[in-house]
């Protein structure tokens, strides 16, 4: 398939097809949601149950997870596949993991790319399965127009969410496993949370829905919640602004890993290897080194 081998490219950081990806229209009639969440809280599930119902009213769905093999997460990247086996074979959806490939940019680059191939092939919601547990995860999230975080029953956990800064970046927040003991205590928690936080620019009051993404309980609530979020950011403009805000970070991290790359190549050069040189020996220190090669001079003396 056309789109799988795409986003292979993307991922390895091929600029052709980087460019490509680059130059596809952009859907604006789509949206972007990522879920994110601690390892096990049962985002996979959720996503799985979540492509069901949006298959149901014949919605094509895409959905991206961040390669838990990469050094950003640490998950069961087999069992996210097996959770979501039903779907496969169903043209309406496409489920792909994306790895960090540790080539310069990284994710960063590779995830907003991805995103608009997918979104541009027709798979009108785009899912991003991600580990709420670093900062990369976080960055990755803010891809999306709309963001949920998966917790479970137990304060621990949504303290710890709150603690990694993961409740700040909420639009949803959901409890999952509401067969465990606490769900409507840690609903109860959140709810009180969320009323001590500001009022967001938009105005937006994030829901607390509840789910079982085993049985699919809760499911259609939160899908609903979930399009109501893109109607409100359509409505008050956040909408085409987070998605221009995106597009100036995407170019920023795009100029940021081609300026180290081109740093990288004339630190190989002889320019840069007459440089390293010369701050060995001692004869340039390595600020003064350091000024010259960005420069553009490399004469380590004078
Ligand atoms: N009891 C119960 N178990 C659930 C529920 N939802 C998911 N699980 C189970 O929780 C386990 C983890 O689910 P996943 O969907 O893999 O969780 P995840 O958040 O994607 O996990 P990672 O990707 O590894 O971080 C699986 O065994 C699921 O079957 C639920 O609502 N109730
Ligand atoms: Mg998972």
């Amino acid at each position: 398939m056309a789109l799988a081998r795409l986003l292979t490219a993307v991922e390895r950081g091929d600029g052709q097809a980087v460019e490509s990806a680059f130059a596809l229209p952009v859907d604006q009639s789509g949206q972007v949601v990522g879920v994110t969440g601690s390892p096990g809280a049962g985002k996979s599930t959720l996503i799985d149950a979540v492509v069901a119902t949006l298959r149901a009213v014949d919605e094509r769905v895409g959905v991206l997870a961040v390669d838990p093999s990469s050094p950003y997460s640490g998950g069961a990247l087999l069992g996210d596949r097996i959770r979501m086996m039903r779907h496969v074979g169903d043209h309406g959806v496409f489920i792909r993991s994306l790895a960090n490939r540790g080539h310069l940019g990284g994710l960063s680059v590779a995830m907003p790319s991805a995103v608009r191939a997918v979104g541009a092939c027709g798979f009108t919601t785009v899912l991003i399965e991600t580990v709420g547990v670093g900062q990369a995860e976080v960055e990755v999230v803010r891809q999306a127009d709309t963001t949920v975080v998966v917790t479970t029953p137990g304060m621990g956990d949504a303290v710890q969410s709150g603690k990694a800064g993961v409740l700040e970046i909420a639009n949803v927040l959901v409890v999952n496993k509401a067969d465990r003991e606490g769900a409507t205590e840690t609903a109860r928690d959140l709810r009180d949370m969320l009323r001590w936080a500001p009022t967001p620019a938009g105005g937006w009051r994030v829901p607390v829905v509840t789910t079982r993404a085993d049985t699919g309980e809760g499911v259609e609530e939160l899908v609903e919640v979930v399009r109501s979020h893109r109607s409100h950011l359509e409505d008050s403009g956040e909408l085409a602004r987070g998605r221009a805000a995106r597009s100036v970070a995407e170019f920023h991290a795009y100029a940021r890993a081609r300026v180290l790359d081109r740093l990288d190549r004339s630190l190989a050069a002889d320019t840069g290897r007459a440089l390293t040189e010369a701050v060995a020996d001692g004869t340039l220190t390595p600020a003064a080194a350091a000024d010259r090669l960005v420069a553009g001079d490399g004469r380590p003396q004078g």
